[in-house]
């Protein structure tokens, strides 16, 4: 045991904070000594806060998911770029900055990678989605990171070709996703075949179906399944280990009594897939769209259900966070 537990250490041990200081990234003190003393982090992204929910739930959630983590013995660091500087939990730093960007929304750059030199060098505030935030959290040797969900292949993907930065992202930067799966407006069977040639490790959580968001079935069954978050850390310590430096993807499916009240959401889906055609709605535009029109069209009950879920998922990824570091004391 003691053997294992030296090898481990040396495979899960964060990049010097320096580093970070040279490429002009802030991070907040608390984060900072939770990194260099071992304590568990958990990266959040900021497109959920901006373009995934309306204020002032969006404001809300961002600080119960933020609780949830400490109360689960890790740090949260939700990330985004203010004023062309890239920060590791700013909320840290002032909760001011946050309600700012809850409420200007879909005013805020939603940036993926592609975006991230465009934002930073014109000095804007970029939301980073799950592509921007992985990059930013694995420079900081963050090994997991939680949100709602992640992009994918869209319906029609094989002839419109768009298909998420998140997928690729995945592909090479060696942080796991905590998420609920990926939501029916999408094309999941596509999806996990992406997944599967960017060599990813796709785990569903106590559940041998990959999640669909709002429903833990997706009709399609995940890769791997594993049963505890022990077993989600001895996956990530594996991937660590040697040293393959893509992603994981870990599905929490929603718990039963919120995937209830989300049973009306495959027909507002279906209305806002519909209404996104006919409007000619494109490119990165697509998916904050149906978010928000699946919301108007469940009256409220996608939005209850994707705050639940994501706090759940709070829980899950805190605990694997913290699951993880007890093995480097
Ligand atoms: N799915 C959700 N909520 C979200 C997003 C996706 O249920 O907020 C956001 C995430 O930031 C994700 C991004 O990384 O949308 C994907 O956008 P696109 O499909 O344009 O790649
Ligand atoms: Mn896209």
């Amino acid at each position: 045991m003691a053997c294992r537990i030296s090898v481990i250490s040396r495979h899960i041990s964060s990049p010097p904070l320096e580093h970070l200081d040279d490429l002009g990234i802030r991070v907040a003190p608390e984060v900072r000594s939770a990194l260099s003393s071992g304590v568990g982090v958990v990266a959040l992204e900021s497109t959920i806060v901006s373009h995934g929910m309306p204020y002032p739930q969006n404001f809300h959630t961002a600080q119960e998911v933020e609780s949830i983590v400490r109360a689960n013995g890790a740090v949260p660091a939700t990330i985004a770029i203010l004023d062309g500087v890239p920060c590791i939990a700013w909320i840290g730093l002032s909760l001011a900055e946050l309600e700012r960007l809850a409420k200007l929304g879909t005013m805020v750059s939603k940036t993926a990678r592609r975006d991230i030199p465009y934002v930073i060098a014109r000095r804007g505030n970029g939301a980073t989605t799950v592509s921007a935030t992985m990059f930013f959290a694995s420079k900081a040797g963050i090994k997991v990171f939680v949100t709602g969900g992640i992009g994918g292949v869209h319906r029609q993907g094989e002839s419109t070709m768009d298909v998420s930065s998140d997928l690729t992202e995945l592909g090479k930067t060696p942080v796991a996703v905590v998420c609920a799966g990926v939501k029916s407006i999408l094309d999941i069977p596509r999806t996990l075949e992406y997944l599967e040639t960017q060599g990813v490790t796709v785990v569903s959580y106590s559940t041998d179906e990959f999640p669909a968001f709002f429903t833990p079935n997706s009709g399609c069954k995940a890769p791997c399944r594993a049963d505890s978050v022990e077993e989600c850390a001895d996956i990530i310590e594996a991937s660590t280990k040697f040293g393959l430096s893509s992603g994981i993807l870990i599905g929490v499916p929603i718990p039963a009594e919120h995937a209830a009240a989300a049973k009306n959401v495959e027909s507002a889906i279906q209305s806002a897939l519909h209404e996104a055609e006919s409007r000619g709605i494109a490119g990165n535009s697509v998916t904050p769209f149906l978010l928000k029109r699946v919301n108007e069209l469940t009256g409220g009950d996608s939005l209850a259900a994707n705050i639940q879920l994501v706090k759940n998922n709070a829980l899950v990824g805190a605990k694997i966070a913290t699951a993880l570091t007890t093995r480097l004391s």
